[in-house]
């Protein structure tokens, strides 16, 4: 396999970052995690748009123009010969000293990566996912806008740990106020009375890249669509439920909290969402 790492292609087993980068001591860098269909990078503008938000907020500096990131995710990709692949692109804010200020380190490191997809296996899609609400709240606006995907994943972290602990392979996290702000690593929807709703950003939800390709495909397929506070209650009322990742993809929530969501199976406008966005990767992308 071989690696983007700052400006060159080198092998996996070369692809090293120093035990002084601050992205390794602090976790100060950010990321995006982009998938690639059929040999198009899904939305890798508005990936490569939230890469440069979330650099901005943390005030780092880009060493690529966007031109050239974009350049670097194709070309990771072509070097591999894939045409189907999870790409994770990274930068830190490189190597300094074993102090926090990111003033005393010179260099980002960026790095991109581009591997084979591991999936939820089929049946959870055929089925739909059990999940729980974990004790772990979602880190507030206050703290750190969860809207920076940062490499700061220690909250989701212990969600994830706690999901495991429960038996469940994703999560509902709430926000300080007790409102549902995301999953662990996915968007949340609910299908209430023929009506999409999922949390805002302002809920502590990332903006996530399919969560906004549901706005799209809900217009193209005539179902009402809009964001709103949301409580548990309100997920466990639900008609249906499911949940929008780059790795997961849109994938169905039939049990929260033990209580069974509509029918407890895969709902109606889950099943054409998910059945939409399958088309829509093959289709809306930039090809490598
Ligand atoms: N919330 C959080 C906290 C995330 O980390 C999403 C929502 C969904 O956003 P996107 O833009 O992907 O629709 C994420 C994304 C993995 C993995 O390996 C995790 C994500 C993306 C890709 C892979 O578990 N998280």
């Amino acid at each position: 396999m071989k690696i983007y790492l700052d400006g060159k292609f080198v092998d996996e087993a070369d692809a090293k970052v120093s035990v002084f980068d601050h992205g390794l001591l602090y976790g100060d860098g950010v990321f995006e995690g982009i998938r690639l269909y059929g040999g198009n990078v899904f939305r890798l503008e508005e990936h490569l748009e939230r890469f440069e938000y979330s650099a901005k907020a943390i005030l780092l500096t880009l060493p690529l123009s966007r031109a050239e990131l974009s350049e670097a995710v194709c070309e990771t990709c072509r070097q591999n010969n894939l045409t189907d692949a999870y790409i994770r692109l990274v930068v830190t804010r490189g190597v300094g000293d074993l102090g926090l200020a990111p003033w005393l380190c010179p260099k980002p490191t960026v790095f991109c990566i581009a591997s084979k997809i591991s999936l939820y296996p089929k049946e959870h899609y055929d089925n739909g996912l059990a999940i729980v609400t974990v004790p772990t709240r979602r880190i507030g606006p206050a703290a750190l806008p969860p809207t920076i995907k940062s490499l700061n994943y220690l909250n989701n972290i212990l969600g994830k740990i706690e999901a495991k602990q429960f038996g469940a392979l994703e999560a509902i996290m709430l926000n300080e106020q007790g409102y549902v702000a995301e999953c662990t690593a996915d968007n949340v929807f609910i299908v209430h009375k023929g009506t999409i709703i999922t949390p805002g950003a302002s809920q502590g939800a990332l903006k996530g890249i399919t969560r906004g390709s549901m706005f799209d495909i809900a217009k193209d397929i005539g179902v009402p669509i809009r964001e709103s506070d949301m409580t548990r209650y309100d997920v466990w009322c639900a008609d249906e439920c499911f949940l929008t990742g780059t790795g997961a993809e849109v994938i169905p929530v039939v049990k929260l909290d033990g209580r069974e969501i509509g029918t407890g199976k895969p709902g109606p406008i889950t099943q054409r969402v998910l059945a939409s966005f399958r088309k829509l990767v093959l289709v809306d992308g930039t090809r490598i």
